[in-house]
């Protein structure tokens, strides 16, 4: 057994913080350590040169599991992320050898389904990404491809909430109105709910349509002109006045 074990503290440290679900952490110890924050339980145990984190997993949880060398000084770094499958897991830890501390401290965090986040910054929340198996909750780089070669990348189809997965599941409806529209909604409700509502300017809504797309504009009269460079579906209702000064 590596050397580095025996001399390894066994002081189970636990916090509940960040928020979202709980967080343990563990400190490895000599033979086992284990962690308690309210019903969350995870362990730590050396397995050859290698350790083994164990958790209580739920499946409608994922787990963030960050690793420190020290507590005090260094950052945990996010290491893996894994969805919570119900009953005990477990996640390998093969950067034992690799690190040239003696101690090792492992932060499992519970997060909540309904609070997915964003780890890797690709503008597809984990949970999403969970989902579709070609995509990486801990790669930023997925977000700018296109899976499917539909032609729209896979960060756009979520926020579009089509299935990056199939190339059929591709066209939406937009939407615009002169009046109750703003050009910093999304385009995607004929309402205002929220940061979704109808863009005010047609061009706006014209930008934001992929070709295929189907854009519904509320009666009314809209101001600039417009110039349209892809095959979509404009349908108004009522009477809509494009352009020309009040
Ligand atoms: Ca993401
Ligand atoms: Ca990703
Ligand atoms: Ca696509």
């Amino acid at each position: 057994m590596n050397e580095r074990h025996h001399r390894l503290s066994r002081v189970p440290v636990v916090r509940p913080m960040w928020g979202a679900g709980f967080t343990a952490i563990v400190s490895l110890g000599l033979s086992l350590a284990f962690a308690h924050a309210g019903d969350f339980e995870i362990g730590a145990t050396p397995q050859g040169e290698d350790i083994a984190v164990t958790f209580s997993g739920s499946s409608s949880h994922y787990y963030q599991i960050w690793i420190a060398e020290e507590l005090a000084s260094s950052p945990f770094s996010l290491t893996a992320i894994r969805l919570g499958l119900g009953g005990a897991q477990t996640w390998i830890d093969y950067g034992v050898l690799a690190s040239e501390s003696t101690r090792r401290f492992y932060r499992v965090q519970q997060v909540p389904e309904t609070a997915a986040r964003d780890e890797d910054g690709d503008g597809m929340d984990t949970w999403f990404e969970f989902r579709h198996p070609f995509l990486d909750p801990l790669d930023g780089a997925d977000g700018t491809r296109d899976f499917d070669l539909d032609g729209v990348i896979n960060a756009r189809e979520y926020l579009r909430r089509t299935d990056p997965s199939d190339p059929l599941s591709l066209n939406i409806t937009l939407y615009g109105d002169g009046h109750i529209g703003d050009d910093a909604f999304d385009g995607f409700s004929p309402t205002v709910i929220g940061r979704s509502g109808p863009k005010r300017r047609i061009q706006a809504a014209i930008d934001a349509a992929e070709r295929g797309d189907t854009l519904r504009l509320a009666a009314g009269r809209y101001s600039g002109n417009v110039v349209v460079t892809k095959d979509i579906a404009l349908i108004p209702f009522g009477e809509v006045v494009i352009g020309g000064d009040r």
